[in-house]
């Protein structure tokens, strides 16, 4: 009896081993399953690598935020220009509305921020301002020129460049 009930459950034990223990060199394995586990880790390994790529855009000292000083992109006459100009929000977080019909792209002089492109009637993300203030333009159109005075209603620095 007890070896009758041994020799039915073993091949039983043997299928479940063929799934989830055999390692992918052994030759009993057989190709649709080894495709198919090869194919999960794959994807398993892209979804860490998204994750990762995800942390570092969330880690950026360019983040959204609600109570970001606002300036306005306006367009008086056609020409294209910043209120307030310049702005005394430095050492703050502040965002760029587009009151405009076109898009513009708010880039700092010295490179340390990019808002990306602003579509008309859209609001920038937030963007950490340096204490001292700061130059800046639109690099869609480059005589768009701004400046953010220093906190404590300092002067902005002084602009040097082709953007000034
Ligand atoms: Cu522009």
């Amino acid at each position: 009896m007890v070896k009758r009930s041994k020799s039915f459950a073993e091949p039983l034990k043997w299928n479940y081993s063929v799934g989830e223990m055999r390692a992918p060199s052994q030759p009993r394995l057989k190709g649709p399953t080894m495709l198919y586990m090869r194919g999960s880790s794959l994807a398993a390994g892209w979804a860490l690598i998204a994750l990762a790529t995800a942390g570092c855009d969330s880690s950026s000292p360019m983040s959204p935020t609600d109570n970001a000083a606002a300036i306005t992109i306006v367009a008086n006459n056609g020409a294209q220009s910043f209120a307030p100009n310049p702005a005394p929000v430095g050492g703050q977080m502040a965002v760029w509305t587009n009151g405009d019909g076109e898009a513009h792209r708010i880039v700092a002089n010295d490179g340390s921020f990019d808002t990306g492109n602003i579509s008309p009637e859209a609001t920038s993300i937030a963007v950490a301002l340096p204490a001292e203030g700061i130059n800046y333009h639109c690099s869609i159109h480059p005589t768009m020129i701004g400046a953010i005075g220093g906190s404590g209603g300092n002067a902005p620095p002084a602009c040097v460049g082709p953007y000034c």
